[in-house]
């Protein structure tokens, strides 16, 4: 979500610039050309224009979302010409930002008079989260109205989800649901692909979720389509128009959405929905408090990975309105009979040293025991390092997972593997999937054993060179 600051003192502009507002892609609006000049080159998102003008905000492709902050100084008539530019513009989420001692109470209430619409805050505010929460609170109400009234009128909704939806997906689209307020009939939750992992067929069966399977040629039958937990780039070119975008991956291109929220910085897509639900002072059932706690808790693997203060945040809201006891239950069907016959395969084949835990399993049935098996025996004493690996159909999986801060899991997979396969991943956890032929081609035709072994040395290789590139660093 965008947010134009007019602000003309290069200390506010910096500091402003430095404050985290999650979600918010800060740009500056400055008078001085050589202000302009020297933020630019400090790396500063901005703009030289008149902020007295209106067709400088015109420019500025401002809408009734973009959050627009003034700085005020105490100068009465420049700060009326710039707030009605911005009227004139179509700006309606207007924050003042009283720097100095002129900014009095006196001040605040003849500029709100004059300006209703307009929010004024002090400078304290800025150090405080109030600033931080008053702007993300009014932003999320503003476009959670937007989409509630645009699918409003709608006949029928589908809620799609990915392939194989995860906790999150699930939960996002009872979220969602919620949130146009329709029910099951209205509101269809839908995917190409339907459940698989068992610990989510058993959140599905214990919350009751359907999830119907759609058929691709069927997704014209729909007046609305919302989109939650992925992108329509995901479906490879067979969606390229929808209504509504909600999601935590990483923003793609190439397709159009009425309307999306799109945060990379939160942990789950159930965060974002939270604050939508907060915004508006939705009812959350217990069931989806429930789906929705349990998706923050596996999406973040239990705040493990890429959590913040917001999933926090969503975390302790939905708390008291979930049911625990039933979250219990969901997480212990992460352990199946049919796991625990692979976690005694895996530890009968495996091999532990140095911290390493390196297992291949042979032929598996489903990918999904591969990485399962590498979190499992991460928890495992002394174990640093985890490489498991298994035939799926034609090809070799690997899953790479680590507690050391030293190295990165995806460096690893990229090197040994980029270059036959798809390898990838960040730190803490990557993948790599490899024609069992090219692998063969690149490390000989091993037997279990010794494809155990030569995971493990590649993985001894790669921890030992580094060491020696810090030693030379050293030097
Ligand atoms: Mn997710």
């Amino acid at each position: 979500m965008r947010c134009l600051a007019v602000c003309q003192d290069e200390l506010l502009i910096r500091m402003l610039d430095e404050v985290p507002l999650p979600g918010f892609e800060v740009e500056f609006l400055v008078e001085s050309r050589p202000l302009a000049r020297r933020l630019h080159d400090a790396g500063i998102n901005v703009t030289q224009a008149d902020p007295k003008r209106t067709d400088s905000y015109l420019k500025a492709d401002l809408s009734p979302g973009t959050c627009v902050i003034v700085e005020d100084r105490g100068r009465r008539s420049g700060l009326v010409k710039v707030l009605e530019a911005i009227g004139d513009a179509g700006g309606t989420l207007v924050y003042v930002l009283g720097v100095g001692a002129a900014c009095t109470q006196a001040r605040q209430d003849e500029l709100k008079a004059r300006f209703p619409e307009l929010h004024y805050l002090s400078m304290a505010d800025l150090f405080g989260s109030a600033l931080r929460e008053e702007f993300s609170r009014s932003f999320s109400r503003l476009k959670v109205q937007q989409y509630q009234r645009y699918f409003a009128d709608a006949g029928k909704v589908l809620i799609l989800l990915h392939h194989d939806p995860d906790p999150d997906a699930m939960a996002s689209g009872l979220a969602l649901r919620t949130l146009l307020r329709r029910t099951r009939q209205t509101a269809i939750i839908g995917a190409l692909r339907g459940v698989t992992r068992p610990e989510n067929l058993r959140m599905q069966n214990l919350l009751d979720i359907h999830v119907e399977i759609i058929d691709p040629t069927a997704l014209g039958d729909y007046e609305r389509i919302a989109l939650v937990d992925v992108q329509p780039h995901y479906f490879g070119g067979l969606i390229d128009h929808v209504d509504l975008v909600i999601d935590h991956h990483p923003e793609q291109s190439g397709y159009n959405s009425v309307f999306k929220d799109i945060r990379s910085d939160y942990g789950s897509t159930c965060t974002i929905l939270t604050e939508h639900l907060r915004a508006v002072d939705a009812n959350i059932s217990e069931r989806t408090a429930t789906a929705m706690l349990y998706a923050i808790k596996s999406d973040t693997l239990f705040f493990n990975r890429q959590a913040n203060r917001v999933d926090i945040d969503a975390f302790s809201y939905l708390y008291p309105l979930a049911d625990a006891a039933m979250i219990k239950k969901m997480e212990g069907a992460e352990i199946t009979t049919e796991r625990l016959d692979f976690i005694v395969r895996a530890r009968q084949g495996g091999h532990l040293s140095e911290q390493v835990f390196c297992s291949f399993l042979g032929t598996t049935p489903r990918e999904d025991f591969i990485p399962y098996l590498a979190d499992f025996y991460l928890q495992l004493e002394h174990v640093k390092w985890t490489i498991v690996a298994g035939i799926v159909g034609d090809n070799l999986v690997i899953s790479v997972r680590n507690i050391g801060y030293l190295r990165n899991a995806g460096e690893f997979v990229r090197r040994y593997f980029g270059d036959i396969g798809s390898a990838g991943g960040h730190r803490a956890m990557a993948k790599a999937v490899v024609p069992l032929a090219a692998f063969r081609t690149k490390y000989g035709n091993l037997r279990a054993e010794e494809t155990t072994d030569r995971l493990h040395d590649l993985m001894h290789h790669f921890l030992h060179d580094g060491q020696q590139d810090r030693k030379l660093v050293l030097k």
